[in-house]
């Protein structure tokens, strides 16, 4: 592929619901392009986008994908993303190094929970945006109604651009709105507007005409004194307006027909911005530099893969300078040198060899030693640092039991490559539980994460719910004597103590303390008795949980001048304990978690009394926006599954945070199902 100027550059993301088309609606661009010489399908896992073995077994995008193709002088970096909520961390990225997005919509279910998530994601990061109303050759297909719900959702700034020609069965074609003039099929080929759709073209050129106008004060006076505005005044204007987010068009087709795609394209390079219209934003007080061919480099990276074959691959994308194959770059968050080997376009599973990608471009390096993704590659007389992508907080957690002895052992190391190939995981080792702890933002994400394990390191393990972190204090305080005594044979065994046990608020933590006089223990066995009540404190005896919030004194015993050593008295420090623990009226604590539920405001009944129904305590609720912020605090027993409750209950529509607060006390009539699930496990 030729190399191009900032100009003649369009990065671009396609964004929808899951399912609307994007994945059709890319291979439908690449084969109008001329790109691909077969269009593939979906169904048959055949489509250049969803080329990974995760994406052909479950049928649905997972992974961004670059798609860069040529159209009429200039390049389009298209990225494919993933429709699904699970997967948002690749949108983010995606979206980052965009300048424009194309927002797909399926004509037949129009406006969806995932439409109205990746508009507000536009809304959020200004991008300017087209909206394709794609699968008109459904049943059920309606143009009109699906343009009804954008405006109504989004508001009048969408405007349709363009009209279907026929509709479901019947979907022949389109008209533009601009050129006034009909295109029928694929091949776009151009027919007289058909007269019934008259009236329909007259009133909407007519409210696109308008709304272009009011782009400016000149343009505005000729539309007043209804002078006729020319095709280049109009598509002039529009550009503008698109570009300022005035207005989003609204486009027309079908993918799996590969109508309206010209056009489509036609668009792209007419109406959305080229990466010198946006500033590049760097780390520091909001500033921001221009994009230049001319300057130092500035790179990118947006994403890194674990690719178990090339090794891996590093997705960057260009502000600013060249970038050269085989030539060193400073990596300016690390501060140090990166030796670049052979630059890549991506198109799909293609890797197509290049010397140079210039400022507007993007592409991918294997084998980079240092970089990770956030990380800008400059140079080091002006190290500048690009604003990375803001990825979302993992919110669902699984525990991961590798499956055999080997597993375990390559555990370690496939989890660290997965995380960094994906900072929307996260991985922990809970010392309470002795689990390991992976969080993504769903289950859907933690399962492919568990089949990526298995295809990329051969490691197989097992997810399960995580174990709730319990553990066990007294109420009352005691006292409690133990003595440790053998005569087994020549040298006997003796240890004495007495300890005093006292409960203490929730997290205090345990103490210990030494009180006893006269030499009744001598001073140097009293760290012995230490060592043995700690290590009795680590398993508490309602079930086996550690022990905290305790103090525990010795104030006596008694010794033997043969027989004791610090074994005989650490075996009876730990005797007394667990004696001192039955007779302390134990109990159960469990953690209690500060919890952040955001919802449309609708749904706060539902939320509330399905809080209600987990034990947790209501703090507050803060309207924001349409939103309502809920906060309470709830057993982390209660909230495992949160992030499919929460799903569900909302239809993806809220999100939610949780950060442990403090242990309490669990209520007497769970803590015997509690104990009994223990000794289960146990056994
Ligand atoms: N009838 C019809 N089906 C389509 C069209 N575009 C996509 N589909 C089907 O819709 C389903 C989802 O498409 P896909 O491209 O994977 O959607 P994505 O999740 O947005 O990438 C697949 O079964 C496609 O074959 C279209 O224009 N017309
Ligand atoms: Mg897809």
């Amino acid at each position: 592929m030729q190399q191009y100027g900032l100009e003649n550059i369009r990065n671009l993301v396609l964004l929808s619901h899951s399912g609307a088309g994007k994945t059709s609606a890319s291979e439908a661009m690449l084969f109008t392009a001329g790109a691909i010489t077969r269009l593939g399908k979906v169904e048959d896992g055949a489509t250049t986008s969803d080329y990974d073995p995760d994406e052909v077994k479950r049928q649905i995008s997972i992974n961004l994908t670059m798609l860069p193709f040529e159209w009429k002088g200039a390049k389009i970096n298209l990225i494919d993303t993933p429709g699904y909520a699970d997967f948002v961390g690749e949108v983010r990225a995606a979206m980052r190094v965009s300048e424009g997005a194309i927002i797909v919509v399926c004509a037949a279910s129009g406006v969806e929970v995932g439409t109205e998530q990746v508009w507000s994601y536009c809304e959020e990061a200004d991008l300017p945006r087209l909206i394709f109303v794609n699968k008109m050759d459904r049943e059920n297909a309606d143009f009109y109604r699906t343009v009804e719900q954008l405006q109504s959702r989004f508001g009048s700034k969408c405007l349709p651009i363009q009209l279907p020609i026929g509709a479901q069965d019947n979907f022949q074609g389109i008209v533009d709105l601009l050129a006034m003039k009909g295109y029928i099929g694929s091949q776009a080929k151009e027919v007289d507007i058909p007269s019934s759709l008259q009236t329909k073209v007259d009133s909407f050129r007519e409210k696109l005409v308008e709304a272009v106008a009011e782009i400016d004060d000149s343009l505005l006076m000729k539309y007043l004194e209804g002078e006729e505005l020319g095709l280049e005044e109009l598509g002039d204007g529009l550009q503008r307006a698109v570009v300022t987010g005035r207005v989003v068009p609204i486009l027309v087709g079908s993918a799996l027909q590969s109508v309206g795609i010209s056009l489509l394209l036609d668009a792209i390079c007419n109406y959305l911005p080229s990466p010198k219209e946006r500033e590049v934003v760097i780390i520091g007080d909001k500033q921001k530099i221009e994009p230049t061919e001319a300057g130092s480099l500035a790179a990118l990276v947006f994403k890194t893969s674990a690719d178990p074959y090339v090794g891996k691959l590093t997705y960057f994308r260009v502000y600013t300078g060249v970038i050269s194959s085989n030539s060193p770059v400073w990596n300016v968050n690390r501060r140090a040198v990166e030796r670049i080997g052979q630059l890549f376009i991506l198109r799909g599973k293609t890797q197509e060899p290049v010397s140079q990608l210039r400022a507007g471009d993007m592409g991918a390096v294997a084998k980079l030693t240092l970089t990770s993704t956030g990380d800008t590659l400059g140079s080091q007389d002006k190290p500048v640092k690009i604003v990375p992508v803001l990825f979302p907080e993992p919110a669902f957690s699984l525990a991961v039991h590798p499956k055999t002895k080997t597993d375990v052992d390559k555990l370690g190391a496939a989890l660290s490559r997965l995380s960094e190939e994906d900072p929307t995981l996260e991985v922990r080792r809970e010392a309470d539980t002795n689990e390991t702890i992976l969080s993504g933002i769903g289950e859907s994400h933690l399962e492919v994460a568990a089949d990526k394990m298995l295809r990329k390191f051969g490691v197989g393990v097992k997810l399960e719910t995580p174990k709730v972190p319990y553990k066990e204090t007294i109420t009352v305080p005691t006292k409690a004597e133990y003595k440790h005594k053998k005569q087994t044979g020549g040298h006997g065994q003796y240890g004495h103590v007495f300890l005093e046990l006292e409960p203490l608020p929730r997290g205090s933590g345990s103490e210990f303390g030494d009180k006893v006089v006269g030499g009744r223990i001598p001073k140097n066995y009293i760290p012995a008795v230490e060592k043995g009540v700690n290590e009795a404190l680590h398993e508490g005896v309602l079930a086996g949980y550690p022990v905290i919030d305790i103090k525990t004194k010795v104030y006596d015993g008694s010794f033997h001048p043969v027989d004791s050593s610090d074994i005989c008295f650490k075996i009876a420090g730990a005797g007394a304990l667990r004696k001192g623990l039955s007779q302390g009226q134990p109990v159960l604590l469990e953690p209690i978690m500060n919890i952040k539920v955001t919802v449309p405001e609708d749904f706060t009944g539902d939320i509330v009394g399905d809080l209600n129904t987990k034990r947790a305590r209501l703090q507050g609720m803060n309207p924001e926006g349409g939103f309502n912020v809920i906060e309470a605090q709830v057993p982390l027993a209660e909230i495992l599954r949160y992030a499919i409750d929460l799903k569900s209950m909302t239809r993806g529509r809220g999100n939610y945070r949780a950060e442990f607060s403090h242990y309490e006390e669990v209520p007497a009539h769970l803590t015997q199902k509690i104990i009994a699930e223990r000794q289960a496990a146990e056994a």
